[in-house]
């Protein structure tokens, strides 16, 4: 069995490819929707309806446990699939909690009531999905108290890292950088919460300053889920290797994946 890691395209490889360098021998098959990407502009329910189509396919592929390496499916559809949707025997892990357990100062799973912490005047850097849906700030809330949020939606940015186009790409994030501050002069720390935007970490830090904590997924994600499978050895098993699948050109999302990431990723058809 392998785990299933889900990203409406490209952005969840920044997870993925940190996941494999900290769980060597675990095999994972990659769902990229890169038909229906971006998400970060779809509505709610147009959300929740293509990411369970492609969890379905990954629970078809035998990954009992698959992590929604995407922010804006996590914001818009993982409650609503968590209530009434995922059979038993199966699990699925958004990727807001690892984030806010590290900004939080908490253990994975510590449920005792919100309480105050050291940083309190947070920078969110997303999709307009994630950040009209306020799921960070109603996530955050279940654990901290008087932490000021400033959201900013940073459209645009997703399409031009798909794209491969890295000037468009660094100059968004300048100017929503600039937008930010603008609201929020000086944040203490700042969260990417978009999968794609660690491929951008640099510019953002330099655009925020070096004072700035950036929290990113990529760093955040594997400690967690390699504490899950700690936890849950049954959700796991032997003998596969890792996949890549994706609904849209699989030549042209493997070029785009391979120079993403320098290294080579071929992608199939599902
Ligand atoms: N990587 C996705 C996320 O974390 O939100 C981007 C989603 C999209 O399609 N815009």
């Amino acid at each position: 069995m392998a785990v299933g890691v889900f990203d409406s395209g490209l952005g969840g490889l920044t997870v993925l490819d940190a996941a494999v360098r900290r769980l060597p021998d675990v095999p994972f098959v990659y769902f990229a929707d890169s038909a229906h990407a971006p998400y970060g502009v779809r509505d709610a329910d147009d959300i929740y309806d293509l990411t369970t189509k492609a969890v379905s396919r990954l629970f078809d592929e035998g990954c009992d446990l698959v992590v929604l390496a995407c922010n804006t499916a996590s914001a818009a559809a993982l409650r609503r699939m968590q209530e009434n949707w995922i059979p038993r025997d199966k699990r699925v892990l958004g990727v807001f909690v690892p984030l806010i357990e590290a900004m939080t100062e908490r253990q994975w799973g510590d449920n005792s009531p919100p309480r105050e912490v050291a940083v309190n005047h947070v920078a969110l850097f997303a999709t307009p999905a994630t950040v009209s849906s306020r799921a960070f700030q109603r996530e955050l809330s279940f654990r901290a108290i008087g932490v000021d949020v400033e959201a900013q939606a940073c459209g645009g940015l997703v399409d031009a890292i798909e794209d491969g186009d890295m000037i468009l790409a660094e100059a968004l994030v300048r100017s929503h950088v600039d937008a930010l501050k603008r609201k929020m002069p000086r944040p203490q720390a700042a969260i990417l919460g978009c999968t794609h935007y660690p491929l951008m970490f640099d510019i953002f830090q330099d655009a925020l300053g070096a004072d700035v904590r950036l929290f990113s997924q990529a760093d955040l994600v594997p400690d967690s889920l390699a504490d899950y499978l700690d936890r849950h050895p049954n959700m796991l098993g032997s003998g596969t290797t890792s996949k890549f699948l994706t609904t849209g050109d699989p030549a042209r999302v493997s070029r785009h994946a391979t120079s993403f990431l320098r290294h080579q990723i071929i992608f199939e058809s599902v």
